[in-house]
């Protein structure tokens, strides 16, 4: 089975959740343990990112010791790397659909299509809309920021990409946000937009968590989370908020 019939398999039952791993962060035996930890408390997918300087060897080990010992979906989440593993089971090609530099929108993935089409990696294109505050993708990506009152704008983007053919629209509060991406904005996109619809930065509690589900939120990735203590409890009351 794809990662794609996957996740719809997945979302034909409910919100999924995926947990994203950052190489950066921490060695590869504590990415496992994070990872294994995120498995057993019922993420449906990990997300390894691939963040502006991570190391070739950093992102091979992990994801090699990652995938080891989960088995769920292991999936590329670039975000500016010039690193790639063999190991994952598919990449996200993310179009920032905000930026002004064509580089995120289209520039990086020409680089690399045909490796992936050589090394038959499966591809799900994700039109990606950075909202403020963006944190450090928006501003690596040079993203036209979204601001958190004009959900017009953010439709205006997510409609376009899923005009252009993406297969799911991701809003991005950024990695390390205070908040979420605003309950109404994600109901103002969702209504009108007819692919799933995938919202990650900032979430952090059970009642964020069951805000953005609420708001229409099809697939909730959170990062942040997996790095602090209580981390297990933490996850567990996220989950139970999104799978209730
Ligand atoms: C994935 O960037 C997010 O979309 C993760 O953000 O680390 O704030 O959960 P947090």
């Amino acid at each position: 089975m794809s990662i794609s019939e996957y996740l719809n398999k997945k979302l034909s039952k409910g919100t999924v959740h995926i947990t994203l791993i950052d190489p950066m962060r921490q060695v590869p035996e504590i990415a496992v343990r994070l990872a294994y930890t995120a498995q057993e408390v019922g993420s449906d997918v990990i997300f390894v990112a691939g963040s502006k300087g991570v190391s070739q060897k950093g992102l091979v080990e992990t994801t090699a010791a990652v995938k080891e010992k989960v088995n769920i979906p292991v999936v590329y989440f670039p975000a500016g790397a010039d690193a790639l593993s063999l190991d994952f089971d598919a990449i996200l090609y993310l179009s920032m659909i905000n930026s002004q530099d064509s580089h995120f929108i289209t520039g990086a993935y020409a680089n690399s299509s045909l490796v992936m089409k050589r090394l038959n990696i499966e591809v799900i294109p994700v039109g990606y809309v950075v909202i403020e505050p963006g944190m450090k993708v928006g501003e690596i990506g040079d993203a036209d920021l979204v601001p958190r009152d004009n959900y017009w704008k953010a439709l205006d983007y997510a409609l376009a990409a899923q005009y252009l053919g993406m297969k799911y629209i991701y809003l991005e509060a950024g990695n390390g946000a205070a908040q979420p991406v605003p309950a109404n904005m994600i109901r103002v996109v969702k209504k009108e937009l007819n692919i799933p619809l995938i919202v990650g930065g900032g979430i952090r509690t059970a009642i964020d968590a069951r805000r953005v589900r609420q708001a229409g939120a099809d697939i909730v990735v959170t990062g942040t989370i997996i790095e602090n203590a209580g981390y297990r409890e933490r996850l567990r009351s996220i989950l139970s908020a999104l799978k209730e």
